[in-house]
């Protein structure tokens, strides 16, 4: 009996194992990180880790998240649910509180039933702990934020820790390791730095992280993303993301030497992305592209995939748990995911097609920023359904103390001149329904939905986006103009019914 059982397991690792070189998984998690990178194009940061990563990697253009905050976003990533389905409608930690639904399961969970060693070393900030436990945690629950996230000496040893039992364990891994960097940290501990780009550094007063070098740069020689005021202070805060954004980048080669120096190297999946935008207005919190658009990595080991390629593929940031299943050959899956396996293509680019989309479902951020949206994008064209649209959009209290809110806010009360593509009113004040030509209208600030010409179209994403909120079972989806009536008479037939808003 117990011989066969033996022969039983070995035959499943074999077919499971056998034919691919992957064995293991390495999530790599930046926290509020866009774009900065030189794989990504952009001269002024130095970024070499990345980019040799990126080198030998599938390179993603068009990878968004389905929410721009920070639980809401690796909630989804891990359980492959938009945040309306999950339940993480916003912040984790402190009174913002917010938990996935008792029943809902996430990767460490799925993964460690099929006996993958699982773990996580740096930023967690997703909950209930029962819903999301990992074999191996060395996270903010146990360390503070910035020693586990930022300190990438620390994190280090942490990882070679797991790497180091996830080899005497025999067992494959998925390990996801998320860096606090380049997150900001100036309205907790600002002596540190706006993003908290001095900590460690090595200056007076501000410690030393051993393995990590700083890379200073003058802001004077910077240019401003195109969506941010064109000032003094936006370049020195764009300074001070690129000093922080070395660390991360040095931290993703630590890592990866780690994966090396254990031979994990030649069988290891590894991805890198970010949770949401860069804290800037119109990034983080915001559905226009800067919030949601993130950068994407994905190396495999396997022999014959695409390797400094670019990839046009329409790819969701919900992809990720159905990937990482797929790494796994793990097809058992209890819930219809909105996202797809991204393990095709590595080999090969699919057909673009126009109506390819991804979907976006954002509640809170803080408990206080009630200002849900939904959002449908294709490759050129947006629709964002604000459905608290009467309110003014919502500020975080951490971007609220950032010098460029600051600037924007105190030009805006004294009337004085700003160098900026937008302005705070009409940030403020969003119609209800917003439709963008991202390709002639990067800033997102022609509203089509009224123009005749894009009439059907709308309708058209309209329809989709309604559809999507449907089969994900979006609690929303009549809001604001309807009640979402389901029990009772309705339990057969659920219906949304009418507010008369129309009428009044
Ligand atoms: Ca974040």
């Amino acid at each position: 009996m117990t011989l066969r059982l033996i022969w039983l397991v070995a035959g499943c690792f074999c077919l499971c194992y056998g034919e691919s070189k992957i064995r293991n998984t390495l999530l790599l998690v930046a926290d509020d990180a866009g774009f900065e990178m030189g794989a990504y194009a952009n001269k002024y940061v130095q970024t070499p880790n990345l980019d040799s990563l990126a080198k030998k990697s599938l390179i993603f253009n068009y990878a968004f998240t389905s929410a721009s905050s920070c639980s809401p976003s690796r909630a989804q990533i891990l359980t492959g649910l938009p945040s309306h389905q999950n339940g993480m409608y916003g912040l984790h930690q402190g009174v913002h509180h917010f938990n996935v639904f008792d029943s809902v399961k996430s990767l460490p969970n799925v993964l460690r039933e099929h006996n993958v060693f699982t773990g996580i070393v740096g930023k967690k900030h997703v909950g209930p702990t029962e819903n999301f436990k990992f074999d191996y945690e060395q996270t903010e629950e146990h360390h503070s934020i910035n020693q586990i996230g930022r300190n990438i000496t620390n994190m280090k040893l942490y990882v070679r820790k797991f790497l180091q039992q996830a080899k005497e364990s025999n067992k494959p891994f998925f390990l996801v390791v998320a860096f606090h960097d380049p997150h900001r940290c100036g309205h907790i501990t600002p002596q540190f730095g706006e993003f908290c780009e001095r900590w460690g550094s090595g200056e007076i007063g501000m410690g030393t992280i051993p393995d990590w070098r700083p890379i200073y740069y003058d802001w004077r020689n910077l240019e401003v993303p195109y969506y941010l005021p064109d000032t003094e202070i936006v370049k020195q805060e764009i300074a001070a993301q690129y000093l922080t954004t070395s660390r991360l980048d040095q931290g993703v080669g630590l890592m990866l030497k780690e994966l090396e120096s254990f031979g994990f190297d030649k069988d290891t999946f590894v991805m890198y992305t970010s949770d949401n935008g860069p804290p800037f207005p119109g990034g983080r919190t915001n559905f226009y592209d800067a919030g949601i658009k993130e950068p994407m990595i994905i190396f495999s080991p396997e022999n014959g995939v695409r390797r400094n390629q670019v990839t046009a593929s329409m790819t969701s940031l919900l992809d990720i748990y159905p990937t990482v299943l797929d790494v796994f050959k793990i097809t058992s899956n209890l819930t219809k995911l909105t996202g797809k396996t991204l393990l095709p293509l590595l080999t090969q680019e699919p057909p673009t097609n126009d109506e390819d989309a991804v979907f976006g479902s954002q509640n809170f951020h803080e408990v206080t920023m009630m200002y849900p949206m939904r959002m449908i994008r294709t490759r050129r064209f947006k629709v964002i359904h604000n459905l608290n649209h009467n309110s003014f959009f919502p500020i975080d209290q951490d971007l609220y103390t950032s010098p460029t809110f600051q600037e924007i806010l105190n030009t805006t009360i004294e009337k004085k001149y700003l160098p900026w593509a937008r302005d705070l009113k009409s940030y403020y004040l969003r119609d209800e329904w917003q439709m963008f030509d991202t390709k002639v209208d990067p800033m997102e600030k022609q509203n089509l939905v009224q123009k005749p010409k894009h009439k059907k179209l709308f309708e058209t994403l309209k329809g989709r986006l309604f559809d999507w909120q449907m089969d994900t079972n979006d609690p929303w989806r009549c809001s604001p103009h309807g009640v979402l009536e389901e029990t009772g008479i309705y339990k057969e037939n659920p219906q949304c019914l009418t507010l008369g808003h129309e009428s009044l």
